[in-house]
């Protein structure tokens, strides 16, 4: 396949409900998707998870667009391929940056799906036709108002519930959440708010038999995980830290986390996500996949990521309407009792809406 034509838009989607993370509150999300055209005609899409400032990692929609304009699209732009994987190669001389790689190499697998006449799952060796969901729910203002929401998601069918944590919204809250919930599975997401002077709070949440505590300590950080992981029964899970194969093996090598949430941006692309998924299978590490707010277009390469065999525990792909008055997709994607049935279109799966996606567009420029 030859890449004739890329158009980049910037889309700014309100959220129903502020998202707080011990790093910072979500109103709004404004992000990038791109759209390839290929010469047969063939359109594919791809989401830019970057956040508007780099809260989470260094990336930000503006550093994804200068990348994506200066140094990818060029490298790409009428070149010849002929699979997604070499995509990864093409860009090896540009250093990180993987949010920005992955919204190209999307899009060029959702159009190898579609040259290829399968779903983007299958595309990927995936075999699940639908995907066990759980849902992250972010720092509220009060216990009670964390109980009632949960009690919500409860009703609705999610799998697992994933708790923000910060200093001082730990213990208590989560003591709470066990002693109502008992049967509920439960986990703990830090976002790196913790250090090794914690560990005796941290040690405190065994209690409460999480599935995990993902991401305590520092996102740049495997050492001090080994340290902690010794000091805890909850199995530690990591997010921010692991940007690549390379990455995951070290930190499964030191014993720095024995579940791995992947995250399609941060890792630079499905490729990449798919060799780290392979490398945990073979190692016994059970992995889910992460979310990072995305539209309907990153959601969609989400589920498919996640019929993948090792994606073992419920991921942090949520429904639709856990986030937007209205998608840019249809249909939305639709969790219900807990799972989400994988499209069988060929490519991601789901229809683009074009008069949704206009009119959240706040900027847009075509590179031919
Ligand atoms: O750490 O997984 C995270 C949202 C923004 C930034 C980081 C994270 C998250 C989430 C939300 O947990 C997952 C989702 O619902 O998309
Ligand atoms: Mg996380």
């Amino acid at each position: 396949m030859k890449i004739t034509e890329i158009t980049i838009r910037q889309l700014k989607m309100k959220l129903k409900a502020p998202f707080t993370t011990s790093f910072g509150t979500f109103h709004d999300r404004d992000f990038l998707v791109l759209e390839a055209k290929d010469e047969s005609g063939i359109v594919g899409w791809g989401e830019s998870v970057a956040f508007h400032s780099p809260w989470y990692n260094e990336e930000t929609l503006q550093t994804n667009w200068h990348m994506l304009e200066d140094f990818l699209i060029p490298l790409l732009l009428n070149k010849e391929i002929q699979h997604p994987d070499e995509v990864n190669e093409l860009f090896k001389p540009i250093r990180k940056n993987n949010m920005a790689k992955s919204t190209i190499e999307g899009a060029i697998w959702d159009i190898y799906a579609q040259q290829t006449k399968q779903t983007l799952a299958a595309a990927l060796g995936g075999k699940k036709d639908k995907i066990e969901v759980g849902i992250s729910i972010g720092i509220q203002n009060s216990i009670d108002d964390l109980v009632t929401l949960v009690d919500g998601y409860v009703r609705e069918g999610y799998k697992r519930m994933k708790i923000k944590i910060k200093p001082g919204w730990d213990v208590e809250v989560m003591r709470t959440l066990r002693e109502t919930f008992p049967d509920t599975a439960f986990m703990a997401d830090a976002n790196s708010a913790y250090n090794l002077e914690d560990a005796a709070t941290l040690k405190q949440l065994d209690a409460f038999h999480l599935t995990m505590i993902e991401q305590p300590l520092a996102s740049d950080d495997i050492i001090d995980h080994a340290t902690l992981q010794k000091l805890i029964d909850t199995p530690i899970c990591l997010d921010e830290s692991i940007h690549s194969l390379e990455d995951a093996r070290k930190a499964v090598e030191l014993g720095s986390t024995k579940i791995i949430n992947i995250k399609i941006g941060r890792v630079g692309g499905l490729t990449e996500a798919r060799k780290i998924h392979d490398y945990c299978e073979a190692n016994n590490i059970p992995v889910w996949c992460g979310g990072m707010l995305e539209s309907g277009i990153g959601r969609a390469h989400n589920v498919a990521l996640t019929t993948l065999s090792n994606f073992i525990l419920p991921g942090d792909t949520a429904g639709s309407n856990r986030y937007w008055e209205r998608d840019i997709i249809d249909p939305e994607v639709i969790v219900k009792d807990g799972y989400i049935e994988v499209p069988q279109q060929p490519g991601i799966g789901y229809e683009i809406n074009r008069e949704t996606i206009e009119s959240f567009t706040v900027a847009k420029k075509t590179y031919q």
